[in-house]
């Protein structure tokens, strides 16, 4: 029967790990899900890749063991269906800010009488099986993100939403709508504050938050914390970081003098 891994850890109240697509390359969607994340998210909101694109990272992440999932441009059904069609087994819903935008995107996720989700699961059954239609509504996962002070002013009502399973924070929109200015992995105690009271009220309503990190260090934090579904960083921040740093070892331990290398003799 099809299975959700990260549903699966969420039940054990384990946390689940995310890695998060912005190069919009298959190749890189395969090398982030041959690493071991429990799930990978194909960013249709900020990377700057088409629905052709992010259609083919979702094929090539569900080669390997990851939870497909999308976080989509915006609240919008069509996309969302599309994803959901092509085989995501999770959608994650950016500024969700009132218990009604919470309603209408679960329903956008959710087969009759649930939701209104249209039939036709085009790739969706090919991959999860031809029963698809039937374990759907229990398999794929619904995260709306928290990320403006509307948002978290509301908490309390969107946690309300039937068939919603869990939140995601978006620490620099929160951070940016809170007047702080757009930032990640913030240490100000004030916001670790608003951090804790939204995964305190999530988990009292028997709901799983997640949340964005820039660094597997906060995503620990995070972890401890209680959040259960902790994206570390993303593929062209990870690129970026991890080109920089060797650019920055070989700038250190540069000269310009020529030395003989010592090999031991010859
Ligand atoms: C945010 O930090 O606002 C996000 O949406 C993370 O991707
Ligand atoms: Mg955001």
């Amino acid at each position: 029967m099809l299975k959700n891994s990260v549903k699966t850890l969420w039940d054990e109240d384990r946390a689940a790990t995310s890695g998060w697509l912005h190069l919009g390359h298959s190749f890189a969607a395969e090398l982030m899900a041959a690493q071991g994340f429990d799930a990978v998210v194909v960013d249709h909101q900020h990377a700057p890749y088409g629905m052709d694109t992010a259609l083919a990272l979702i094929s090539s992440i569900s080669r390997g063991a990851s939870t497909p999932m999308a976080r989509v441009a915006w609240n919008d059904p069509a996309e969302i269906m599309k994803f959901l069609d092509a085989g995501a087994l999770g959608i994650i819903c950016p500024m969700v800010n009132t218990a009604q935008q919470a309603k209408d995107f679960v329903g956008a996720c959710r087969y009759p009488p649930l939701g209104y989700r249209s039939y036709g699961p085009t790739r969706a059954a090919l991959i999860h099986g031809a029963d698809y239609g039937s374990h759907a509504n229990d398999a794929v996962l619904t995260m709306a993100m928290i990320e403006t002070a509307e948002g978290l002013a509301n908490l309390d009502a969107i946690l309300e939403t039937p068939e919603l399973d869990g939140i995601f924070v978006g620490p620099s929109d929160l951070n940016q709508s809170l007047g702080n200015g757009a930032k990640l992995d913030s240490l100000e105690p004030e916001f670790l504050d608003i951090l804790e009271g939204i995964v305190v009220k999530t988990r009292a309503a028997g709901k799983q938050a997640g949340i964005f990190c820039g660094s597997a260090e906060y995503a620990v934090k995070m972890q401890q914390l209680g959040y259960r579904f902790l994206v570390l960083s993303s593929d062209s921040r990870m690129l970026a970081a991890a080109a920089k740093a060797a650019l920055e070892t070989f700038k250190a331990g540069s000269s310009t003098a020529f030395s003989k290398i010592q090999t031991g003799g010859y």
